[in-house]
């Protein structure tokens, strides 16, 4: 009794684990794993001359939207389930979408309102008003600048990153392209990215910094919108750069176990062919199955999804594209009915069963210390449930340990109905099969570095499974 009740408060207490990884997320990184799937929206004159990639030579005349209305783009993501969105402030061609001072490619250059039109302010605004996070997309390559390819480039890109934070910030997130070309003189240029990140911590340390290694977040290595089966949130970054001399995509995509820095995966894809709009791909938009299967590669995975959204020429979501996101959004909403609420929860442990509540509250931070593996977590129901997905989460805070886990499905006469295994978990893991009336979920972590911190164990009825 008296052992039972010791186990129970080291178990159900968790506040430090006595295993902790060698990096876990700061509190920054540990809101954006929450904020788990927003728009990227690609726009600019690419958006009128159909090129995927400017030279920087367009007029600033053709960026010229007829009807630009950011409030349409924010309450279709609203009601899309975004959480937010990034813009291309600036593209390789150069264009900036705000009136900067340090190009003269701008809006301010455009016929668009007589040039006294701004992007960026227009989307903050509408970002506050229907509650998006508001974030930028700022290439470093410059296909237009003259100063491209000479050191005094870094201090044009630096100041560049100082007037948007601090005339449109909170910037939540931003968006450094690995993408280095040459610019106009033909030279390729060498970033000071120390510095940049320097300026960006120093005004706006609650900023999430993406790139292809961070610093704080990394890209998964593929612009299919697919992480790893195995994924880690940490990464090695000594020895590597952003672009040409990134970690290779498998890295990217799986991170590395035992990586120095918390460095979780984003995964970024276009619901069109191409990352602009472009008319001819009307018919090209993903249908919402699609999203939803990239969904769970991409979430599903335990990493973020970066769903791009091009508007169109007018400066709209396209119809197409709105009825796709749409209808993710009601496959998505499967998720808002967790059968888990209804289970009991059991752990073993040597000769000992503990009630573990928590695993189905509905909240990973409330969470189970996995001591070592080999301890079987059983969910179970009075009655069996129809259920098609499961999905498993750690409690990030403190680190991410489990390197291998085994799902066994019973139905009410204990017999095992199917097994499903996988390595990691992560934020989230979602493991999908053919739909069965299930009474038991058997989970047992076959290997893990360190304790695991399980945070959650849920249960689904999904409208759609992807494709075998
Ligand atoms: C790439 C760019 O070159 C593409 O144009 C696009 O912006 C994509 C998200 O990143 O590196």
């Amino acid at each position: 009794m008296v052992r039972t009740l010791i186990f129970t408060l080291i178990i159900l207490r968790v506040s430090m684990p006595v295993f902790s990884q060698p990096a876990k997320p700061t509190k920054q990184q540990l809101a954006w794993h929450e904020d788990e799937y927003y728009w990227f929206l690609h726009f600019g004159p690419n958006t009128f001359t159909g090129k995927e990639w400017g030279d920087g030579k367009e007029k600033s005349e053709v960026f010229n939207p007829t009807g630009l209305d950011t409030d349409q783009w924010c309450r279709i993501a609203k009601a899309a389930g975004s959480a937010g969105m990034i813009i291309t402030a600036k593209h390789h061609d150069g264009f900036c979408l705000w009136p900067s001072a340090y190009s003269s490619h701008t809006v301010r250059e455009s016929k668009w309102k007589n040039g006294k039109g701004d992007v960026l302010a227009d989307l903050k605004k509408s970002c506050e008003k229907y509650g998006l996070k508001f974030g930028v997309y700022v290439s470093p390559w410059d296909r237009n600048h003259p100063k491209y390819g000479t050191p005094e480039y870094n201090d044009v890109f630096d100041n560049t990153l100082r007037e948007i934070i601090l005339n449109y910030g909170p910037v939540w997130e931003l968006w450094w392209d690995g993408a280095n070309g040459e610019g106009p003189n033909g030279k390729k240029q060498e970033y000071d990215f120390a510095r940049f990140e320097k300026t960006v911590r120093a005004l706006s340390p609650n900023t999430i910094i993406f790139s292809d290694i961070g610093p704080d977040i990394r890209w998964i290595g593929n612009e299919a919108g697919i992480a790893g089966e195995t994924n880690w949130n940490r990464l090695d970054t000594a020895g590597y750069k952003r672009g040409q001399g990134a970690p290779p995509p498998d890295t990217l995509r799986c991170g590395n176990a035992f990586g120095k820095h918390w460095m979780p995966g984003e995964a970024d894809v276009s619901i069109r062919p191409g990352w602009f709009y472009r008319s001819s791909e009307d018919d090209r938009v993903k249908t919402a199955e699609t999203l939803f299967d990239l969904y769970l590669k991409s979430v599903g995975r335990g990493a973020n999804l970066l769903l791009n959204i091009p508007p169109d020429p007018r400066g709209l979501i396209h119809e197409k594209d709105s009825a796709a996101v749409m209808g993710f959004a009601a496959l998505r909403a499967s998720f808002k009915n967790n059968l888990a609420s209804t289970a009991h929860v059991q752990l073993f442990h040597d000769d000992i069963t503990l009630r573990v509540p928590t695993l189905a509250d509905g909240n990973p931070e409330t969470s189970v210390r996995i001591p070592e593996s080999g301890v079987i977590v059983n969910m179970y129901w009075d009655s069996p449930v129809e259920i098609n997905a499961i999905c498993l989460r750690e409690n990030l805070a403190f680190g991410q340990a489990c390197a291998g886990f085994e799902v066994e499905l019973w139905d009410e006469h204990a017999k095992v109905i199917q097994t499903l295994k996988g390595t990691t978990i992560g934020r989230k893991r979602i493991l999908t099969f053919p739909e069965a009336r299930v009474s038991y979920v058997r989970l047992k972590i076959m290997e893990q570095f360190g304790a695991t911190i399980m945070g959650e164990i849920e249960a689904y009825k999904l409208l759609h499974l992807p494709p075998e």
